[in-house]
């Protein structure tokens, strides 16, 4: 199969959700509607290591990649994330360019980056570790995201730095700092400057999109969308099926 890797950098249409339940069950659930991807989110769930590489064997056994959005933009979540054999990670909140330069040399082996090789799942515990470091150079995607009004002010920077995949838009932590600090932009118009920006620098990028509709409309314009959640899915099940009943339900 071709890598995620490459799919991205060719800009090919792919979509797929976030996982946020902290369930192997949940995640086979999900692989079984056939996304292009699976992203475990571990910046706003209380999935711990074990539990993500568990997860990432879900992924595999279904043949999907496997992406971790990390806790934070440092050494032992990226580590962590990678060693167990995910494809790539998202960074969550890279508003500067040495921000985006900490990520490259957190997931990326020598010489891009400083990462250390260890015996994981993705070495094949000790077996292969010179063709899990081939294959990592090859293929393993860092994804950053933009989710802050000084990542915009610093965007062409952020977009210069060797090693980023691509830059994913988190609409939501934007559209809230735009309401803190007061400014005049909308959200929309401050991802417009972002989708132009990524444009001319000719990185690939990506947006979280809350349902289908809205990732249909992004994808006329960029190919890359998370969509929504396990959980949002399920809550919005569940509202559907236990909404009050009306008497034509009877
Ligand atoms: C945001 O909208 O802030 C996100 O992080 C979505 O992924
Ligand atoms: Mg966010």
């Amino acid at each position: 199969m071709t890598s995620l890797r490459r799919r991205i950098a060719e800009k090919r249409p792919m979509r797929g959700p976030f996982l946020s339940i902290p369930s192997v069950v949940a995640a086979e659930i999900v692989a079984g509607a056939r996304p292009d991807f699976l992203c475990i989110d571990t910046e706003h769930s209380p999935i711990d290591d074990a539990l993500v590489a568990d997860m990432i064997r879900v992924a595999d056994l279904a043949g999907l990649p496997a992406l971790v959005r990390v806790r934070a933009n440092l050494g032992q979540n990226i580590a962590a994330a990678l060693d167990a054999g995910a494809a790539g990670v998202l960074v969550p909140h890279v508003s500067t360019a040495e921000e985006a330069e900490a990520a490259v040399r957190h997931a990326r082996f020598p010489p891009e980056g400083a990462r250390g090789a260890g015996p994981g799942r993705a070495a094949g515990y000790l077996r292969d570790i010179p063709g899990h470091v081939a294959r990592a150079r090859q293929d393993t995607v860092v994804m950053v995201q933009i989710e802050t009004l000084k990542a915009v002010e610093n965007l062409d920077a952020i977009l210069a730095v060797a090693g980023i995949d691509l830059v994913f838009i988190g609409p939501g932590d934007l559209s809230i700092d735009l309401a803190a600090r007061g400014g005049a932009d909308s959200t929309d118009r401050v991802i417009d400057q972002i989708l132009d920006a990524a444009d001319r620098a000719r990185r690939p990028v990506g947006i979280f999109s809350a349902d289908r509709g809205t990732s249909a409309r992004w994808l006329r314009r960029l190919a890359f969308v998370i969509e929504g959640s396990d959980a949002m899915v399920l809550s919005q099940g569940t509202d559907l099926a236990f909404a009050p009943l009306s008497p034509e339900d009877g």
